[in-house]
């Protein structure tokens, strides 16, 4: 069997956001945490918890990838009443919170970035990547609108920091998860996708983000 080389192997940083609010946990940690140390495609898997914090998880990402210097970024965070995982398409440099970050702010349409571009799209192969997880037996489906709290923050400071600094060589992008079943058992109606599931689901988008150079062309949505 030929063994990889773990130090001289393309490091894959797969981060996720702390639990938010008043909730005990938060999905996309437990799939990073998962999956932290996982050989995905001659990758290796390092698993980063963000603040659910305007700036300060923008910090912590950005130390890092200075730390870590990786071929390719993939964020996820939660967003409940999702029933797929969703690869998200596009950026957009706003930040207008429905409700206050873990430390108490609530930035009301501010730009992420002053004077910097309206939006950047995901340099993931988006729909590879739901194809992948499709074949897998994972529901997703591409997102058009990560949101404008501090996941769409996260994402869209990462595609800047990615477009003005890194080698064209880094790809990133941000991936959605629904809720755990425990989250949903809490609120009548609400979908939710077990953790073994997500697991199976993000090692699959990974797979397909560190061998698909050109994306497909295809329908990806969702069926409603
Ligand atoms: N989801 C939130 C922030 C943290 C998380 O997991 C969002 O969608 O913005």
């Amino acid at each position: 069997m030929e063994m990889t080389d773990i130090a001289a192997a393309p490091r894959i940083v797969l981060t996720g956001f702390e639990p938010f609010d008043q909730d005990r946990i938060n999905p996309s940690w437990e799939v990073a945490r998962a999956l932290d140390g996982a050989q995905i495609a001659g990758g290796v898997v390092h698993a980063l918890q963000l603040p659910c914090v305007f700036g300060a998880a923008v910090e912590t990402l950005h130390q890092g990838l200075v730390q870590w210097q990786p071929s390719l970024v993939v964020c996820l965070g939660l967003a409940g009443g999702r029933a797929s995982i969703m690869p998200e398409r596009v950026a957009i440099n706003m930040d207008d919170a429905r409700i206050p970050d873990n430390a108490g702010h609530q930035p009301i349409d501010v730009p992420v970035v002053r004077d910097a571009p309206a939006a950047y799209f995901s340099t993931l192969p988006i729909k590879a990547m739901v194809r992948q997880m499709r074949e897998a037996g994972v529901p997703a489906a591409v997102s058009n609108t990560a949101g404008t709290f501090v996941c769409n923050h996260v994402f869209y400071a990462l595609m800047h920091r990615l477009a003005r600094r890194a080698g064209p060589g880094v790809r990133g992008g941000f991936i959605h998860v629904p809720a755990l079943p425990q989250q949903a058992a809490q609120q009548a109606g609400m979908p939710s996708m077990g953790l073994e599931v997500q697991v199976l689901g993000i090692r699959a988008a990974l797979h397909a983000a560190m061998t698909v150079q050109h994306d497909v062309h295809e329908t990806a949505g969702q069926l409603h």
